[in-house]
């Protein structure tokens, strides 16, 4: 998979890829990152990325012509299945979403500043728009990095246990069950015997019992659906 984040603070992102399972997923070829900066595509003297609103009211706006060269650079090297821009007016995020765009090739992922992007952008270029939940941040960034984690963790091989993911949460509408390491006993507090059998079917089945439970308790909405 290859995902071209087009961003005027690529550093916000970066440090996100730089340890642990995306780390690994990038040095195993399973994704391609590529920081696309609009400011590179500037033309003033300034390199002026943004501007004053029509209509006025605080608060700036990414102007269209950078992002429309930047975009047009990129989609001329390569089909994209889809031009994600993320914002907090966008369709919410959750595991389905995730799961949809693990299978996807190409995607570019504009992350929005200030008051966000020219609407001529999103009417020309923008294929979907995602938010990651009802609170505003201060530029898309971050919620580029949660969506391209959530996302590449499920392309095969990235996980080393491959059945690893499939028993995440949420994967089923259901929350996690505990878990435990060692040691057995940890300030008066055992690991349930049941962990300890040797039994799988068993653990499997109490597992299940542990995420229903879970899920009832802290997210009946999920139990809804
Ligand atoms: Cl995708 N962007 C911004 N700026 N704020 C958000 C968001 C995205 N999702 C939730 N809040």
């Amino acid at each position: 998979m290859q995902i071209d984040i087009v961003t005027i603070l690529p550093s916000l992102v970066k440090g996100f890829f730089e340890d642990s399972i995306m780390k690994r997923s990038i040095e195993a070829g399973h994704v391609t990152l590529n920081y696309c900066n609009p400011r590179d595509y500037a033309t003033d003297k300034h390199k002026q990325v943004d501007d004053y609103q029509f209509g006025g009211g605080a608060g700036m706006v990414l102007k269209p012509e950078p992002l429309a060269a930047l975009l047009d650079d990129l989609m001329q090297e390569l089909k994209y299945d889809d031009i994600i821009y993320m914002t907090p007016e966008g369709e919410t995020f959750n595991q389905k979403t995730a799961n949809y765009y693990s299978q996807k090739q190409n995607l570019i992922i504009i992350c929005g500043h200030y008051k966000g992007i020219d609407q001529r952008i999103r009417d020309l270029y923008v294929t979907k728009e995602i938010s990651i939940g009802d609170y505003v941040l201060s530029g898309g960034e971050p919620a580029a990095a949660i969506f391209c984690d959530a996302v590449i963790r499920l392309i095969p091989g990235v996980l080393n246990n491959e059945t690893s993911a499939l028993t995440d949460s949420f994967q089923d509408n259901l929350l996690a069950p505990p878990v435990y390491t060692r040691p057995a006993e940890f300030r008066g507090l055992q690991v349930p015997d049941v962990l300890r059998s040797g039994d799988f079917q068993k653990i499997e089945d109490w597992r299940h019992d542990q995420a229903v439970e879970n899920t009832r308790r802290r997210r009946p909405d999920l139990l809804e659906d």
